[in-house]
C-alpha cells in the first residue's frame, strides 16, 4: 500500500507541487497541499517543503492564501469555475481564486519539520504563515472572536448540510458554463446543479467587491476556527525552533479555544454560527469534532465530544462519517453529506492521539481498511467503504502514508 500511495503522489506531481486528481482538480488546492506536504513528508521531504513554498508563492499581499492556483498550462474550462471567473493574478503573477480554505499549513510545516529538521524551510515559511494568521485576524475576526468564512468552499466542506440554511438565503445565478466535475463523476456523489449556481453567484459577488466584504453568505465553522488556533500552536512551536517568541501564539490559541467554547460548542458538538445573523446553525458536522485538536480544549468537552463521536458519528467502525447517521440528511454518497474522507478522518485521528490512543487506532486501521478494499478514493461510504468520487486522489493517498509510516 505505500508503494502504490507513492505511485499516486508521484503520478499528480506537478514538478514543484500535487494535484489533488489529474482530470477532476487539475490546479494546485490549498488544503489539498497541506495534507499532500504531511504524507510526502514520510519519503520525499523535499517535495514537501516544495509543495508548501509554490503554495504560499501564489500568497497575496494581504497575507491571504488562495483556496486555488491555476496552471496556465491547463486548457480553459478544464476546471469550472477558472481563472475566467475569479479575475485574479497574484503578486506573482499566478492567476488564483480569491477565497481560502481551512488555514492547516502551518502543522504540516511543522510535521515537514518533524520529519527532517530543517530550521531554514522554517525560517522562510514562518512569515508567510504568520502573514496567512493576520489576513484571517483583521479581515474576518468578528468581535467575539471567531473568524468567519464567506463562501461554502472555504470550508474544504462545501456542500455539507451545515451549510443548507445559510446557502437557502443566497439567491443563485446563472452558472455562465458547463460544470466540468461531472464529466468525471456520477451526478449523484456531488453537489446540485442548484448548489453550484449559488456557488458561483457568491463567488462573483465577492469578486465585485474586489474580494473584501462578505456577502449572503458568513459562516464561523468549527472545523475553519480550530485549524486556525492549531496553527497558532504550531507556529508557538516553530517560533521557538527559530528563535523566535512563542507566547504571542499561545495566547492567540488559548483564545480562540475559549471563543469556540463560548460561542459554538452545545450538547456533546461545536455547531457552525451565522455571523450575519449571530444565529446558531445547529448541525450534526463531523466539522463539529475537528476541535478535539486544540490542546487548550477543556477536558470534559473533550469527553463529551468523544462520546458523540463514539455514538452518534459511530467511529467503532472505524471510518469517520462526514455528517453523522441518523440523520434526515445524511446520504452515504454525495460528497460531504455523509461520506466518509480520509483528511477529516486525519484530523480528529490527530484530535485522539493523546486522549483515546485506542480510537485514534481505530481510524487510523480504518483509513488503511477503506483503500485496501476501495483504493485511493476521494471518498467512501462510512459502512461498506466502497469508493466513491475520483480515483487516485492525492490526499488519500499522503494520509495514509502519514498513518500508516
Ligand atoms: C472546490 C480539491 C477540492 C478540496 C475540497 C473539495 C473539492 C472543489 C470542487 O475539491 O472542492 O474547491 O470543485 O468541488 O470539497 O475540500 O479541497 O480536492
Amino acid at each position: 500500500m505505500i508503494r502504490e500511495a507513492v505511485r499516486v503522489l508521484v503520478a499528480n506531481w506537478d514538478g514543484s507541487y500535487t494535484v489533488p486528481s489529474r482530470r477532476l482538480y487539475p490546479h494546485q488546492w490549498s488544503w489539498d497541499s497541506a495534507f499532500v506536504a504531511i504524507g510526502n513528508a514520510r519519503w520525499s521531504p523535499r517535495r514537501a517543503r516544495s509543495e508548501l513554498l509554490s503554495l504560499f508563492g501564489a500568497q497575496w499581499r494581504d497575507g491571504r492564501v488562495p483556496h486555488i492556483v491555476f496552471n496556465p498550462e491547463v486548457p480553459d474550462g478544464a476546471y469550472f469555475p477558472g481563472p475566467d471567473v475569479w479575475e485574479v493574478r497574484a503578486p506573482s503573477g499566478s492567476a488564483t481564486s480569491g477565497i481560502v480554505q481551512p488555514p492547516v499549513h502551518a502543522l504540516a510545516a511543522w510535521r515537514v519539520h518533524l520529519a527532517d529538521p530543517d530550521p531554514a524551510f522554517l525560517r522562510r515559511i514562518y512569515p508567510r504563515l504568520v502573514a496567512q494568521q493576520r489576513f484571517l485576524r483583521t479581515a474576518r475576526r468578528s468581535a467575539d472572536g471567531l473568524i468567519s468564512i464567506v463562501h461554502p468552499w472555504e470550508s474544504g466542506m462545501d456542500n455539507s448540510p451545515a451549510w443548507d440554511v445559510p446557502l437557502a438565503a443566497v439567491q443563485a445565478g446563472p452558472m455562465g458554463a458547463r460544470r466540468r466535475d461531472l464529466a468525471h463523476v456520477s451526478a449523484d456523489e456531488r453537489p446540485t446543479d442548484r448548489d453550484y449556481e449559488r456557488y458561483t453567484a457568491l463567488a462573483r459577488a465577492y469578486r465585485d467587491t474586489g474580494y473584501r466584504r462578505a456577502g449572503a453568505f458568513a459562516v464561523e465553522d468549527p472545523l475553519f476556527n480550530a485549524a486556525y488556533g492549531v496553527a497558532e500552536t504550531s507556529l508557538a512551536r516553530i517560533a521557538k525552533v527559530i528563535g523566535l517568541d512563542p507566547d504571542p501564539h499561545h495566547r492567540e490559541a488559548a483564545e480562540i479555544t475559549a471563543a469556540m467554547v463560548a460561542h459554538l460548542y452545545d450538547d456533546g458538538l461545536f455547531h457552525a454560527r451565522d455571523a450575519n445573523t449571530g444565529s446558531p446553525l445547529r448541525s450534526q458536522s463531523a466539522a463539529g469534532l475537528v476541535p478535539l485538536m486544540l490542546p487548550d480544549l477543556p477536558r470534559e468537552i473533550a469527553h463529551a465530544l468523544i462520546g458523540t463521536a463514539l455514538d452518534r458519528f459511530e467511529i467503532k467502525n472505524g471510518l469517520l462519517p462526514s455528517y453523522a447517521p441518523g440523520t434526515p440528511e445524511f446520504d452515504p454518497a454525495r460528497y460531504w453529506r455523509g461520506p466518509s474522507w480520509l483528511n477529516l478522518t486525519w484530523l480528529v485521528w490527530q484530535g485522539l492521539r493523546h486522549r483515546r490512543a485506542d480510537l485514534a487506532e481505530t481510524l487510523a486501521d480504518g483509513m488503511v481498511g477503506a483503500v485496501a478494499r476501495s483504493g485511493f478514493r476521494e471518498y467512501f461510504d462510512p459502512f461498506t467503504r466502497a469508493g466513491h468520487g475520483c480515483r487516485d486522489f492525492s490526499w488519500s493517498a499522503a494520509l495514509v502514508l502519514d498513518v500508516a509510516a
